[in-house]
């Protein structure tokens, strides 16, 4: 519907604003939203309802619903630019999800490998929400009629249900629905734990030093990195048996935009040491001034809400006429 207004393809993407967001988030999702802004029509959500899937704090979650939003701005998401909204400000995520609820088996969503880690995980508390989690984003993504969806890696399997939930309700009725394409980084697309290199670096890992937060110090920062775990050998190389060593590599070419290879060819003849000097030195760089305007935008939580009102008329604008064609085609009743 949008692309028809204005000839541009349409990105959805979000992130759940269940704690301080990471370098992960940064590299995986947000510096592709950046660059995305002129060529799409772009809408950016903060997935409040997503993080209910986990036990809040009421008071933490609206704090941490604006800090995403003030992230946002400060990674370079232009608002004048790009549609960003709070996901429970918009009704028709949740109405839409209850129908496409419908249309999605049981076995499908028991696949989902986010549905067993998380499972594992909070073993406490296994929800039905944490169960249903992927048909509430493919409603989140199918509302929008969404060409693209930039995400992480880790995404790529609940990007795949949404297209076949949307080919099946294309299939059945007529076509409705978008199906959408995923757009992964070539690098950065999932970086990982500093002190379990084989695990997604997370903001809710109860190991902090795992993480590097966007919020962090420059001390803070450089401490993490020389603390991160490596391995036995000397060489810097990427490779699948040197996940430490892949990742610093990873994360010094994404601050410093130079290629794998070249960072590899930076550190010939390096230590372990060396390597990660540069490498704090060069995420402080990368993120300080990510940090310094988020503080910023912080202290004006009045822009922030003006952001987000104008936000959810736009979404629910765009979100309500793809609702309403779903509502008649599965034959509900329209009031005049
Ligand atoms: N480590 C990562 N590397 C690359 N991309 C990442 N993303 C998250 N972590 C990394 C990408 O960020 C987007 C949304 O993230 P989210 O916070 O909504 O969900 P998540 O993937 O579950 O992230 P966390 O930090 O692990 O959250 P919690 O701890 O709350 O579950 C996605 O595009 C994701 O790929």
């Amino acid at each position: 519907m949008t692309e028809l207004l204005n000839n541009k393809k349409v990105i959805l993407s979000g992130v759940q604003p269940s704690g301080n967001l990471t370098i992960g988030h940064l590299t995986g999702a947000l510096s592709q939203w950046r660059q995305m802004q002129e060529e799409y029509d772009c809408f950016y959500m903060i997935a409040d309802l997503h993080s209910l899937t986990i036990r809040q704090e009421a008071k933490v979650l609206r704090e941490k619903t604006l800090d995403t939003l003030a992230m946002y701005i400060a990674c370079g998401i232009n608002p004048d630019i790009s549609t960003l909204f709070v996901q429970s400000h918009n009704p028709y995520h949740s109405q839409l999800q209850w129908i496409l609820n419908c249309y999605t088996g049981f076995g499908e969503c028991s696949k989902m490998t986010q549905f067993k880690d998380k499972s594992q995980s909070h073993s406490d508390n296994i929800n039905v929400g944490l169960f249903a989690y992927p048909i509430l984003q493919a409603a989140d993504i199918l509302l929008y009629q969404a060409d693209l969806v930039p995400v992480g890696e880790d995404q790529k399997q609940h990007l795949e249900l949404t297209r076949n939930i949307a080919q099946r309700f294309n299939h059945y009725y007529s076509d409705t629905f978008k199906v959408p394409e995923p757009f992964i980084p070539k690098v950065g697309a999932k970086i990982m734990a500093l002190q379990e290199p084989t695990k997604k670096m997370s903001k809710t890992d109860v190991n902090e030093k795992n993480t590097i937060f966007l919020t962090d110090t420059n001390e803070q920062i450089i401490n993490k990195i020389k603390r991160s775990v490596t391995d036995s050998g000397a060489d810097i190389r990427i490779s699948d048996e040197k996940p430490g060593i892949t990742n610093l590599i990873t994360l010094y070419s994404i601050a410093s935009e130079k290629t794998l290879k070249e960072v590899e060819e930076t550190f010939v003849g390096s230590n372990y040491g060396d390597l990660k000097k540069a490498v704090g030195e060069k995420i402080v760089e990368y993120i300080s001034p990510i940090r310094n305007s988020f503080f910023d935008l912080k202290k004006n939580k009045d822009y922030l809400m003006q952001i987000i009102t104008t936000g959810a008329e736009k979404s629910s604008n765009v979100a309500f006429k793809t609702l309403r064609k779903v509502q008649k085609k599965v034959g509900l009743l329209p009031i005049k």
